[in-house]
């Protein structure tokens, strides 16, 4: 029988069969994100028309000025989550510390992480920007009032992970280990429909992306990789930077290509976020075939010292990233 269309509602609940341990937690959580997501990309397509355009006069926890949808985007992830009795405690990008569980709503034995809208300094371009994600379990024994040592766990624990991008349409991408899938809104019937099932990013591609004015802090082998790119390959690439983290992700997931933002002579450590932004990424690129490096180890192998620790990022398809990592050892001179 030709099967309807499958809504995301219907495919989690086919994947939690195809694992008889699964509670429904997740697709109560994925549910909620997606929930909360409908409601951020009804905002971000509005942002023009309504006066929320503009700086929420707060900044982060990085000094970065808070744009309005920023803080709603976050409210929006807080309380899609809270109450569910699935989390014991968040961790977001906009917040300094640990969000703790209303004491009012029971507490249940994941941990989510999110970056609620990332690339927020593109919103007044109109550029895509994205929700990103990533949920682990608290691990054993744990008790008590949860902090930031909870979420001090390498991404190789990520039980799902995925992201939200507010573009031409908006896509959740999101995988729990068996296969990364994508969904695109119809906002006419505000359902996720399963438009991308089993993605896998091409082994190789034509794209790179990294701010190149920043060529002159890079260090030597990150300079030599993308001479490499740019004149001696054996293929002819070419450089896009759209300067939205989950967009040039996204497009290098369907397409093929390399993603970097290296560490450099000021930024020893780059400028992403490992726990909400990295880690929930390499987890998505890993499950689609591809990889995700800080240059020295898989992003996924690296345990976080600190809740808003920052990563140098090299992610997208192996032959890109093995290209990288050859300079970064010396290997290809
Ligand atoms: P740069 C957006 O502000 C962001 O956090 C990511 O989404 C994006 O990849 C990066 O910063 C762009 O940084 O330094 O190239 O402007």
């Amino acid at each position: 029988m030709e099967k309807g269309a499958t809504n995301l509602n219907r495919f989690l609940i086919e994947e939690q069969r195809a694992f008889p341990e699964a509670t429904g937690d997740f697709t109560m959580l994925i549910e909620s994100i997606a929930f909360a997501s409908k409601i951020i990309s009804r905002e971000v397509n509005k942002a023009g028309i309504v006066n929320i355009i503009g700086k929420a006069q707060s900044v982060n926890v990085h000094g970065e000025e808070q744009q309005k949808l920023d803080v709603y985007a976050d409210r929006k992830m807080i309380e899609a989550m809270d109450h569910l009795g699935k989390l014991c405690a968040m961790a977001s990008e906009e917040n300094d510390e640990v969000i703790q569980v209303p004491k009012e709503y029971p507490k249940g034995k994941y941990l989510a992480v999110f970056d609620p809208l990332d690339g927020s300094s593109n919103i007044d371009v109109n550029i895509s920007i994205g929700t990103i994600f990533g949920i682990y379990k608290r691990q054993d024994g744990e008790t008590g009032t949860p902090c930031c040592k909870d979420f001090m766990q390498p991404g190789r624990k990520i039980v799902a992970a995925g992201y939200v991008i507010y573009g031409s349409s908006t896509m959740m991408v999101y995988s729990a280990g068996n296969g990364v899938h994508g969904f695109t809104l119809d906002p006419s019937i505000g359902e996720y429909i399963l438009s991308h099932p089993y993605m896998k990013i091409p082994e190789t591609g034509k794209i790179y992306s990294i701010n190149e004015a920043n060529y002159h802090k890079w260090d030597e082998p990150t300079r030599k990789f993308v001479e490499h790119i740019k004149n001696h390959s054996e293929r002819e690439y070419t450089a896009r930077y759209i300067g939205s983290l989950v967009a040039d992700f996204h497009r290098n997931l369907l397409k093929g290509g390399v993603f970097l933002y290296p560490g450099d002579e000021k930024n020893k450590r780059g400028k992403l976020r490992l726990l909400y932004e990295c880690a929930p990424l390499a987890y998505i690129i890993e499950n689609a075939g591809g990889m995700a490096t800080n240059g020295v180890q898989d992003i996924l192998d690296i345990v976080p010292e600190t809740l808003h620790q920052k990563e140098p990022l090299i992610i997208g398809s192996k032959y890109e990233v093995e290209t990288y990592l050859k300079y970064q050892r010396g290997e290809l001179k």
